[in-house]
């Protein structure tokens, strides 16, 4: 230890600022490292998770974490902003230029708080809006009476078709010239087929509402050309930006310059206090990264990947929902086998292989027990799987499901789990 140091540490009567994490709080460096274990060895195959790179790790474990920024760059309420708008500014010019948008505020702290903010610049208590029922693979903060949006708006729900289980663009329409929304929200959480979001924006136009599209899911497709983009049509476009995007756990919306001072209201003072400046900068340094032409690459991958694994489940006798995919996930409906999405995913997940259970339309089980498992291909195909390895990871979910989680089965498909993790490693 350096003599300043020495003589500070005697001054202070402590070494906090030095001391690493794993003398301080050994109990949660264990669980680092049982965490940084854990992704090593499983297949990650939760559709809205992903593996960021060491570049955005770093920034997200920067000293920026130390700054209080309250307000936008060239207007903050504190001192010592000068290196935060630096950052800010950047990942506001990024995130324009990847989604082509006039308007950007990266300063969400999720994806509820970016839906959040839409509403709160755009709606009054108890406005109507229309949204896609979470059970038909829309999402919580779309109106489901759980979710604030539920709960402080009148919520009128839209569907996919029983037979072929797409979006009823048609019973959408008759809905809003019934419920005349102020807003109509798209996008999914676990929709596998594209979305016509020109559609949309004529249904809306043609009773008057807004629009808002949801791009959580599929931000990294809808930058890199591979899902129709929103931005040309939607007044509000919101996203997070660890999904297929690939940055940290956080949210950005974006909007028409028309819509900039209210929403910019909304997020501060209306409903944030201080930007977390720290995951402001892992996402400017995310939005550089997903500017790359191998960006675009990998995001062709995951569409590669996610049909071939579809199909190879498919071919092992379970039911895909909607048939396939066109984008990076599917749902499986296991509980044409006769197993619910529940024991399912715990099935899997005792061979190393991670999904969520999730419900499928017109699902007959509870929400928490459900018909249906999601997959996704994002996190694998950052790992370098591609579709030779799809079809091996689909033969391991059909051995251990078929098998009903039987140990010596499970601990057969575990081995094989590792043997391809071991040949991807992620760091
Ligand atoms: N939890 C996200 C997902 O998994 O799709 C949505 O909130």
């Amino acid at each position: 230890m350096s003599a300043i140091k020495e003589e500070q540490r005697a001054a202070t009567g402590h070494d906090f600022l030095d001391r690493p994490l794993r003398d301080v709080d050994p109990e949660i460096a264990d669980a680092i490292a049982l965490e940084t274990k854990r992704q090593n060895d499983t297949l990650e195959l939760i559709a809205s998770e992903n593996h960021v790179s060491k570049a955005v790790l770093t920034a997200t474990g920067s000293v920026f974490t130390n700054k209080y920024a309250e307000g936008y760059p060239g207007k903050r309420y504190y001192g010592g902003c000068g290196p935060t708008d630096i950052v800010e500014n950047i990942a506001i010019e990024r995130a324009k230029k990847l989604f082509g948008a006039e308007h950007a505020n990266v300063q969400p702290h999720s994806g509820s708080q970016a839906n959040m903010s839409v509403y709160f610049a755009m709606l009054q208590p108890a406005d109507t809006i229309m949204g896609m029922d979470l059970a038909h693979g829309g999402h919580l903060t779309h109106g489901h009476p759980l979710s604030y949006s539920g709960r402080d708006f009148n919520v009128v729900a839209y569907h996919v078709r029983k037979d072929d289980e797409l979006i009823d663009y048609e019973e959408m329409q008759t809905l809003a010239e019934q419920s005349k929304p102020k807003l109509i929200v798209c996008g999914a959480s676990a929709y596998s087929r594209i979305i016509d979001f020109k559609r949309i924006r004529e249904i809306a136009d043609s009773v008057g509402a807004l629009m808002m599209a949801d791009i959580a899911h599929i931000a990294g497709l809808v930058v890199t050309g591979h899902h129709p983009s929103p931005v040309p049509y939607a007044d509000f476009v919101t996203t997070t930006t660890h999904k297929t995007l690939r940055g940290p756990r956080a949210g950005l919306v974006l909007c028409k310059e028309k819509y900039a001072k209210e929403l910019d209201r909304a997020v501060f003072p209306g409903l944030q206090g201080g930007p977390l400046v720290h995951v402001i900068a892992a996402k400017a340094v995310a939005f550089n990264e997903a500017l790359s032409p191998e960006f675009r690459e990998y995001q062709a991958q995951v569409i590669r990947n996610a049909r071939a694994l579809a199909a190879a489940v498919a071919d092992t006798g379970f039911r895909i929902v909607s048939g396939g995919t066109d984008n990076h996930l599917f749902m499986t409906d296991v509980f044409s086998k006769g197993i619910t999405g529940k024991d399912g995913q715990n099935i899997l997940e005792a061979a190393n292989i991670t999904v969520n259970k999730n419900t499928i339309p017109f699902d007959t089980q509870k929400p928490m027990v459900a018909s249906g498992i999601r997959m996704g291909s994002p996190a694998v195909t950052t790992r370098g799987l591609r579709e030779p390895e799809m079809k091996t990871i689909a033969t391991l979910i059909a051995r251990v499901l078929d098998a009903k989680g039987d140990l010596a089965v499970t601990e057969e498909v575990k081995r094989g789990v590792k043997e391809l993790c071991d040949r991807f490693p992620i760091y």
